[in-house]
């Protein structure tokens, strides 16, 4: 079979640049261990206290191990649910140690909720029925925002939360 030369250069180039993608994803993969958000977790969005992780005491930040945290939220319209402090009132934000390891593990009561801390890789859509939970560093100190970027409902605009990341 002939083949032109433009033929072939342009062969190689394809077949040179699958093999290039190829070799970004697998190392992303298998190396770096990049994973897409796990809904393998599921949870009755009718009785989310059913689950320890959502249980009113847990909700909120909890310290698992030396600069390693949990923190899990149950978000519904129009509220990002983190627990109550010792009086009694809502925790109205998250603060985090510079340089902990932070487990995010969320889930929703109602509708289809995002969870996106800007400024950081902290993007997460909420689905009801399912538990998203993503693993971060927080290495950066500041305040952020915690802000629902799927359109839930009329107060969608009011759902966030400040994260404040402090220099302890
Ligand atoms: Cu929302």
């Amino acid at each position: 079979m002939h083949l032109h030369k433009y033929e072939k250069i342009w062969l190689t180039f394809g077949i040179g640049s699958l093999i290039l993608f190829l070799t970004v994803i697998g190392i992303g993969a298998f190396y770096k261990g990049s994973q897409p958000p796990s809904h393998l977790a599921t949870i009755d969005p009718q009785n989310v206290e059913a689950h320890e992780a959502f249980r009113e005491e847990n909700l909120g930040l909890r310290k698992v191990g030396d600069n390693e945290y949990i923190v899990s939220v149950v978000a519904s319209a129009f509220n990002y649910d983190l627990g109550k402090d010792e009086e009694g009132n809502a925790i109205r934000e998250i603060r985090i140690p510079v340089g902990s390891t932070v487990l995010f593990q969320v889930t929703t009561k109602d509708v289809i909720h995002g969870f996106e801390i800007a400024g950081t890789n902290v993007n997460m859509m909420v689905e009801p029925g399912y538990i998203n939970s993503l693993e971060t560093v927080m290495d950066k100190p500041g305040t952020y925002t915690l802000i629902c970027n799927e359109y839930c409902g009329s107060g969608h605009h009011f759902m966030a939360t400040k994260v404040e990341v402090f220099e302890p």
